[in-house]
């Protein structure tokens, strides 16, 4: 039960609030109390009512209720004990119960002949919920109880092996698997353990699913995965060939990546490096196959040529910290062992602290305002050793007018440098929208929440991290270059299916095409139809393996972060362009560029005001999401991998853990 609760909140912010950034950022509307249920904060609609007036109650309702409910789910996240739990839940019964009751009222008006905003704000409120509650009392309550259960067993989450070898929790068992030298049966069990975690949330999802699709019936959709895609300013019926018609156009790239991959894994594990050309989960150097940066010593295209070790200098940096403050100290002999770890906490903050103040200096260069002090003095940076916490990255509007934080566990190295940079495109998001009316506080869709601070760390180019001290000044030669993209494609290229595959097993266990009986079967073929990834060995229906993943017992939408590995090149091309950058696309580095600034920043402040299709085309000039940036960006690499893989077979079939369907073989592109 420890943190049962803690993402609760978080999870269920259906659509009055945009909540937390990272677990979720819908915006909604609030609405009357229902007879019977936990207090709510407004009071029933006032007879006749105007739309005008209605969405003016809602607005006002959010700035009343964002800061009990926010504070409620920070302390849920950042003081994981019971007390904290039922504040949070109590907070969470009553939000979702006035959030029932708006959008009732929202369906009421008739939109003809309302100003814009009003029924937009309408729109929004019907179509935001990423957790449909039903409407009887019971049952919504039953739902916030699941949910806390599922979010608690994850944020508790820990691999207890036998013996008294004792637990690890996520980020022990990361470290095993992000080892180069670690072997292949550590591996195995690393990655095997890590998902005994989700083995008692089984029935729990099952009877969430059930739950959720009566709220999304009640709010007049067929499935709670049909509220999810309806969120798109797009009919929701085009909304899965959208995302269809843009993996078809990188597809291509990720074969071609995931073939090169394959290869290098077999030259280093033998035939346990492929399972019928697809590559062995356990082996990518992460829990989930989404990034595989810690594959690098494996991949690096040429050795030595163009060094990025960023990693190498920040634990530098760190070490350098931690031993200034012991030699102010007197020595380490002179410590006692309590002020040992006393002084190693110090040094982490003050690393963490310099971090963020990097990735700051990349939005005030480009004209943004410097964070509130407010944001160094209540954010977790660190992981606390006192207690438990919810670590997984988040950032947080706390209130409607610009009190935001950041919850984080910050190490030094490159990926959660560049997790900062993510996280405070949120933050800034949040920033430039904070003068809208509460129901536009929000991106304009949430794939463009995910891909603001994306779009910068697009910009930490070879160039930018030498004018930071991270790295040396950088090797310019094809071979170079060539590292530098794989060094990206890594995070960016190999992530695409798996933004994609997630929902699509939600969608399908939302729609019953998915029936629980096939939960995991299911997840193994998507993972192998899109990702060509395949289990460390049997997978059977005794296990859960999606709910190892934290945004599915969080409840948080995945699409979003497939569509942001597409805008956020569209963004970066076009600001690219304000910046006036000439040469290939994947050298620009707009850093300290007020013009690229001030596009952002206008775009951003626009937030969910209008439908996004607009907010794009005044950024990029168009309307669509568009694959296109991407091949242009990676197109020496895609060349250079064609090159690699010539002679090879490449393609996979699903193998040992057959799924119901076969998975369709996937030819080279
Ligand atoms: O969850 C996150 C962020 C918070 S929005 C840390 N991301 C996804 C993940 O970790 O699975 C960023 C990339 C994908
Ligand atoms: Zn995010």
């Amino acid at each position: 039960m420890k943190s049962q609760r803690a993402l609760l909140a978080l999870a269920i912010s259906a659509s009055l609030l945009a909540l937390a950034a990272c677990n979720k950022t819908d915006t909604a509307a609030p609405a009357a109390p229902a007879a019977g249920t936990a207090p709510a904060t407004s009071a029933a609609a006032p007879a006749g009512e105007t739309a005008d007036q209605f969405v003016a109650r809602v607005n006002k309702t959010a700035v009343e209720m964002t800061p009990e409910l926010t504070s409620a789910a920070w302390l849920g996240a950042t003081y994981i004990n019971s007390d904290s739990q039922r504040l949070e839940a109590l907070a969470n019964e009553r939000y979702l119960t006035l959030n029932n009751a708006f959008v009732e009222q929202a369906k009421s008006y008739d939109v003809t002949g309302l100003n814009a905003d009003t029924a937009r704000a309408l729109h929004l409120l019907k179509v935001s919920a990423s957790l449909p509650a039903p409407r009887d009392p019971a049952k919504l309550k039953e739902l916030t109880e699941i949910v806390s259960r599922m979010g608690g067993t994850y944020g508790a989450g820990k691999w207890c092996q036998d013996g008294d070898k004792g637990c690890k929790d996520i980020g022990q068992v990361s470290e095993i698997l992000a080892n180069p030298a670690s072997s292949y049966d550590d591996l195995k069990a690393a990655w095997e353990g890590w998902h005994t975690i989700s083995v008692p949330m089984r029935k729990d999802y099952q009877r969430f699913v059930e739950l959720t699709n009566e709220g999304a019936r009640e709010m007049g959709f067929a499935n709670t995965g049909d509220v999810w895609r309806a969120g798109y300013d797009m009919p929701a019926a085009d909304f899965q060939a959208e995302a269809d018609r843009l993996w078809g156009q990188v597809q291509p790239l990720y074969e071609q990546l995931q073939c090169y991959t394959r290869e290098k894994l077999v030259a280093k594990y033998g035939e346990q490096g492929s399972v019928d050309g697809m590559i062995p989960a356990h082996l990518t150097g992460n829990l989930w196959q989404q990034d595989w940066g810690n594959l690098w010593p494996i991949l690096q295209p040429y050795d030595g040529v163009g060094s990025l070790d960023v990693t190498g200098a920040l634990e530098k940096q760190r070490d350098a910290i931690l031993s200034e403050l012991v030699s102010d100290a007197g020595g380490m002999g002179k410590l006692t062992a309590a002020e040992q770890v006393e002084i190693e906490r110090k040094a982490d903050y003050q690393m963490a602290t310099r971090m963020t103040k990097l990735a700051e200096s990349f939005y005030t260069g480009l004209g943004m305002p410097a964070l509130p002090e407010t944001f160094y003095t209540d954010s977790m940076l660190v992981q606390p050793r006192d207690r438990e916490v919810v670590c997984h990255a988040s950032a947080w509007p706390m209130n409607t007018s610009g009190d935001v934080r950041m919850k984080m566990c910050i190490k030094p190295n490159e990926e959660e440098l560049t997790t900062i940079y993510h996280e405070l495109g949120h933050i800034y998001y949040y920033l430039a929208y904070k003068d809208k009316p509460p129901m536009f506080q929000n991106g304009a869709h949430d794939g463009f929440h995910e891909a603001i601070g994306d779009t910068i760390v697009l910009s930490m180019t070879p160039d930018y991290l030498a004018s930071i001290g991270l790295v040396d000044k950088p090797a310019v030669s094809d071979e170079a270059v060539i590292n530098s993209q794989m060094r990206m494609a890594l995070a960016k290229v190999a992530f695409l299916p798996f933004g994609l595959m997630i929902d699509r097993w939600r969608w399908g266990v939302f729609d019953g095409s998915i029936a629980p009986e096939n939960y995991n079967a299911a997840w193994w073929e998507l993972k192998a139809k899109y990702q060509g990834v395949a289990p460390s060995g049997a997978r059977g229906e005794e296990f859960f393996d999606a709910g190892a993943k934290y945004h599915v017992p969080g409840n948080t939408p995945y699409t979003r972060y497939f569509l942001s590995h597409i805008l956020q090149f569209q963004f970066y091309k076009s600001l690219c362009d304000a910046s006036g950058h000439t040469g290939p696309l994947y050298t620009c580095n707009f850093a300290n560029n007020p013009e690229a600034g001030k596009r952002y920043w206008a775009m951003m402040q626009r937030g969910a005001s209008q439908p996004w299709q607009q907010t794009l085309k005044e950024l990029t000039g168009g309307e669509q999401m568009d694959g296109s940036a991407v091949l242009e960006y990676f197109a020496p690499l895609q060349t250079w991998l064609v090159e690699q893989n010539k002679g090879k077979s490449c393609g996979w079939t699903p193998g040992g853990n057959a799924p119901a369907t076969p998975a369709p073989a996937t030819p080279a592109g």
